[in-house]
């Protein structure tokens, strides 16, 4: 059985316990690789090979990093195929979708902080000729990169990319659950001729890995995308260290469909938005507030859009949804939707599990879920269920759909689909989300800054925000 291993200082390594963990594709359900059980050794000693690069990799000029930047991505297209057929494999999600979302956006990533830092520029406050003062933005040291399962080569490189473009040295923990690309990616950095210590990937358990990763006294640093309790761990631990910290976390997105939107084009965004990679994106569009006027229409155009949607093997190009990413996560999703029916709410569409033959009979498939007449402020229209599951809910004016869509702790990101451009932006500058889209769900331009207020985290990442967030400002002060 294939076994992953650790990068550190440059090397493919076993975890110094020896021990490893069951890697499971969910699309059968069976154990096909394993996992290194790493702790607290592995991390101290990949932070200590990012600590002795740091001193070469951040004095390296950036036209130099840039370039070795480039030819990672370079090599990343080069095994494109293999790395769409891992992804899916790990995950559960179509390989189509990883062909067409994930592994694209890994070079995509790295190309553009590799390209950012030849662009950059910094400040200069000038003091009516008595002074200026220029702000140096200088790389930290070793940053802690932690990425979750659902879209992983493409966070663990939305987090790498603009650490190392900004010239810092990085400790990586990509998610236990899906640990094959960031395992494939650290093949290509040893091809790609990356120095040695520059990236290092640990795999294992949070509690093993990544404790010992976000506290280590050498790592000032700390960028992770994933659940909002592990968040909340993160964000307490690391205060007392005053560490630099990003945090990406959960999301119970609304899209609201206002009476003059284009119909058909909301229909399809909206089904797109609940279900695409079995609803597991942060940015799933999981409550859907639809204006009264057109909720019955509305309610079953999304019906018979969704119930065309094939569930099956991630293989298949014909497939729309795959497997959700475990077990666990699909006896989660199952119990929130046994949950809703318990307090009232209907299941208009799916509601099961969904049982396939052959090898794929023990997967974790999921029928896409459409609920109604559940109260907008009940535990399941509150709470991220992070599967194929959507909520449907009536409206009657603006303003009781601005309370409702911002009454979860949750402040990610929202939709709006109108006609009428004065109340789109009226609307969207009262929703509390990071990220607003008009007319249209996950569009996305790398430039932005990208992140959430309230529970779905700190701070922003994204074009120049993140290489703000990966350099400290110095401002020096020049009397004339
Ligand atoms: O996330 P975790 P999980 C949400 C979603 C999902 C829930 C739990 O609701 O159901 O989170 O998913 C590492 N110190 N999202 O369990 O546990 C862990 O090993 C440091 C939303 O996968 O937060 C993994 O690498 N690290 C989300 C990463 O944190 C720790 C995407 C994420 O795992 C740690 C995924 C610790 N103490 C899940 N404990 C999004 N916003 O996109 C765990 N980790």
């Amino acid at each position: 059985m294939e076994k992953i291993f650790n990068y550190i200082n440059g090397e493919l390594v076993a975890p110094e316990n020896g021990q490893y963990l069951d890697n499971i594709n969910p699309s059968t359900g069976k154990v096909y690789s394993l996992i290194p059980d790493s702790d607290k050794r592995d991390i101290n000693n990949a932070v200590k090979s990012a600590k002795k690069a740091f001193p070469m990799w951040s004095s390296t000029s950036k036209q130099e990093r840039s370039k070795i930047l480039m030819k990672l991505a370079d090599n990343i297209e080069k095994h494109f195929d293999k790395l769409v057929i891992a992804e899916s494999k790990d995950n559960g999600k179509p390989e189509s979708l990883a062909s067409k979302v994930d592994i694209p956006r890994a070079p995509a990533n790295i190309r553009f902080f590799a390209g950012a830092i030849l662009h950059d520029s910094s400040n200069l406050h000038e003091m009516d000729g008595v002074a200026i003062n220029y702000t140096l933005r200088q790389p930290i040291g070793v940053a802690a990169c932690i990425s979750p399962w659902n879209l992983p080569l493409y966070l663990l490189t939305w987090k790498i990319a603009p650490a190392l473009a900004s010239g810092n040295t990085v400790v990586a923990k990509p998610s236990e659950i899906t640990p094959m690309t960031a395992y494939l990616f650290s093949k290509i950095c040893i091809e790609s001729g990356l120095p040695k210590g520059v990236l290092n990937i640990v795999h294992g358990l949070g509690s093993k890995v990544g404790d010992p990763l976000t506290t280590h006294k050498d790592t000032p640093i700390v960028s992770f995308t994933g659940g909002t309790v592990t968040g909340k761990h993160i964000a307490t631990v690391t205060a007392p260290m005053f560490k630099k910290l990003s945090l990406e976390l959960g999301g119970k997105n609304p899209n609201i469909i206002f009476a003059d939107a284009d119909f058909d084009k909301a229909v399809s965004i909206a089904s797109r938005a609940a279900f695409t990679n079995q609803g597991q994106i942060c940015l799933c569009g999981s409550r859907i507030f639809i204006e009264e006027k057109i909720y019955n229409k509305f309610r079953d155009a999304l019906i018979a859009k969704a119930s065309k949607l094939i569930v099956g093997d991630p293989k298949d190009p014909k497939t729309n949804l795959g497997a959700v990413v475990s077990k666990d996560h699909m006896n989660k999703i199952l119990s929130k939707i046994d949950e809703a029916k318990k307090m009232g709410g209907k299941i208009l569409l799916g509601g099961e599990r969904n049982l396939l033959e052959g090898e794929l009979k023990e997967g974790y498939y999921i029928k896409p879920t459409i609920i109604e007449g559940l109260d907008y402020n009940c535990s399941i229209n509150q709470e991220e269920i992070f599967g194929p599951v959507v909520s449907i809910i009536p409206f009657k004016t603006e303003e009781e759909v601005i309370n409702m869509a911002n009454s979860t702790k949750y402040g990610l990101s929202a939709s709006i689909f109108t006609e009428n451009v004065s109340k789109a932006h009226r609307v969207a500058a009262k929703i509390d989300s990071g990220v607003i889209w008009i007319n249209t769900w996950l569009l996305r331009d790398l430039r932005i800054p990208f992140g959430g207020m309230k529970s779905s985290g700190l701070g922003r990442e994204g074009g120049f925000k993140s290489l703000d967030f990966f350099t400290e400002p110095k401002n020096i002060c020049v009397k004339i």
